[in-house]
């Protein structure tokens, strides 16, 4: 690559032939902090972005897979299919552990990050892991499919690594005034839970650019580098 193609030549004394000049110094010092930080910035973990998850859900006599599908808009959708409920409502959230290793009972609480009470997917006020009830048929069979607005894959508020719970009874979206209306739902026990794990990340189109600006900055940094030495 000839950097000259990227920096005016005559701008740029050839640092092999040049005689020191103080502005010329000046200059290629400038350069290389540039080139430094922008080489640190540009040197920071890339943002991987989750594109899918999924999570296979087991209780006793309960089984199903639910997918988890990040939208451009910035929602979420949540796609599959559970058996073994007889027909109804059911309580449906996001637990804040992925620790099945005593069953259901151990995902702990609703995933809560922002200290809220529980409540309808709708409300203001909810659980970011509060997804509402999920609808059983004749045959047994949930279809799931929700948008929602508050889980993400990625950042702050991701799922990952947490667990997803089907309970036994109707989640009441804190608008009833049981005593666990606003902490649960009142939604019952736990039917059936997994952990939700990665499916698929996004392809790293920014990564490749990425690697190759710095490419371009660390040839500028040891040009530099090099002008610097040898005035
Ligand atoms: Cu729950
Ligand atoms: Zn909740």
């Amino acid at each position: 690559m000839c950097l000259n193609t990227i920096l005016p030549s005559t701008t740029l004394a050839d640092p092999f032939t040049a005689s020191p000049r103080p502005d010329n110094l000046k200059m290629f010092k400038t350069l290389l902090f540039v080139a430094a930080a922008v080489a640190l910035a540009s040197a920071a973990p890339a943002d991987e972005k989750v594109n899918k998850a999924i999570v296979k859900l087991v209780g006793d006599g309960v089984t199903g897979a639910v997918t988890f599908t990040q939208q451009k808009d910035g929602t979420v959708r949540l796609t599959g299919t559970i058996t073994g409920m007889p027909a109804g409502e059911y309580g449906f959230h996001i637990h804040e552990t992925g620790d099945i290793t005593q069953g259901c009972g151990s995902t702990g609480a609703h995933y809560n990050p922002e200290g809220k009470d529980h409540g309808h997917p709708d409300d203001e006020n909810r659980h970011v892991g509060d997804l509402g009830n999920v609808k059983s048929d004749s045959t047994n069979t949930i279809k799931v499919d929700i948008v929602d607005k508050l889980i993400k894959l990625t950042g702050d508020h991701s799922i990952i690594g947490r667990g997803l719970v089907l309970h036994s009874g109707t989640d009441d979206f804190g608008r009833t005034d049981h005593p666990d209306s606003k902490k649960t739902g009142n939604a019952g026990g736990r039917a059936a839970c997994g952990v939700i794990g990665i499916l698929e990340e996004a392809p790293s189109k920014t990564n490749s650019a990425s690697t190759s600006t710095s490419n371009i900055l660390v040839a500028i940094s040891m040009y530099s580098l090099i002008a610097i030495l040898l005035n």
